[in-house]
């Protein structure tokens, strides 16, 4: 039944029905199927098979968009689900996607997943230039910057965010996250960024774990 209601989820995302989207959702939730499944298998699957049809020339930019939306409506109903009870951590953390880069689904759930843990959160937005990032870090006080891209002519970006904090004086203080399809752990190490995570909520966790070192911390 579960499996039904979520390819259900799954189809109508990738045929951008936004609002059946998040009725769908909204029942899932009500049959008790936990948000991260929800997430994982009905809309972040839905995606995954546009993106595949994106790259063959099935679908085009128009539909990809409306899709997008479908699973921001998804997202929304999952929101408030997805924090976490408990503990709060403490920290500061600047998130944006890099210049040149408008791909904004993940971001806004790795965003999703700080604040869920109790982070404090800086949206930057999307086609955030290395400058931005380091004087928003500097100015906001804050432990973290986090960049995501999702194109490989826009991950090199963030080896000048990297490079820019050097310059600024600030690499002891802040620890510099990256994530996004195109980029990965040795990618992170090559160019001297501090941690690579897959997917969102290993981010929220290296997030934490990298605040409470720089607080000094550590369990
Ligand atoms: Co674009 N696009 N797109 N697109 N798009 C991709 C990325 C692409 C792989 C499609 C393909 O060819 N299969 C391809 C990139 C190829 C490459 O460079 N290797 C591509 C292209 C080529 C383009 C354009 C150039 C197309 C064109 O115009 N000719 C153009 C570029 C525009 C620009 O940015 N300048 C473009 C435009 C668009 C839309 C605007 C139509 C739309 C974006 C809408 C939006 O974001 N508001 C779009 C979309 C939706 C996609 C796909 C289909 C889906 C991306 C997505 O949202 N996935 C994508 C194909 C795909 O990825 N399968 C594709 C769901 C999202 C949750 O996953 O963002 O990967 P993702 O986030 C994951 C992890 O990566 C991780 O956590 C998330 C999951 O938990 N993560 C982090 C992300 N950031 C992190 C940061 C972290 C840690 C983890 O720490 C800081």
């Amino acid at each position: 039944m579960s499996t039904e209601l979520l390819n259900e989820i799954s189809e109508n995302l990738q045929r951008g029905k936004a609002k059946v989207v998040k009725q769908l959702v909204e029942q899932a939730v009500a049959e008790g199927i936990a948000p991260a499944v929800i997430l994982n298998e009905g809309l972040l699957s839905g995606m995954n098979v546009i993106g595949e049809k994106f790259k063959t020339n099935e679908v085009y930019v128009p539909e990809v968009l409306v899709a997008a939306r479908a699973m921001n409506m998804g997202v929304g109903v999952l929101k408030p689900l997805l924090a976490e009870e408990g503990v709060k951590a403490k920290g500061k953390v600047c998130i944006g996607t890099v210049q040149g880069d408008l791909h904004d689904i993940g971001k806004n759930l790795v965003k999703l997943m700080f604040e869920g843990k109790g982070l404090e959160v800086v949206d930057l937005g999307t086609d955030v230039s290395p400058d931005t990032f380091v004087q928003t870090a500097i100015e906001q006080n804050c432990q973290i910057i986090a960049c995501s891209a999702l194109l490989t002519t826009t991950m090199g970006v963030m080896e000048e965010v990297v490079k820019k904090a050097e310059a600024a004086g600030i690499r002891d203080k802040v620890r510099i996250m990256i994530g996004g399809a195109p980029v990965d752990d040795a990618y992170c190490q090559k160019i001297g960024a501090d941690a690579y995570t897959p997917d969102a909520a290993s981010a929220a966790d290296k997030a934490v774990e990298l605040c409470r070192e720089l607080a000094g911390d550590v369990a």
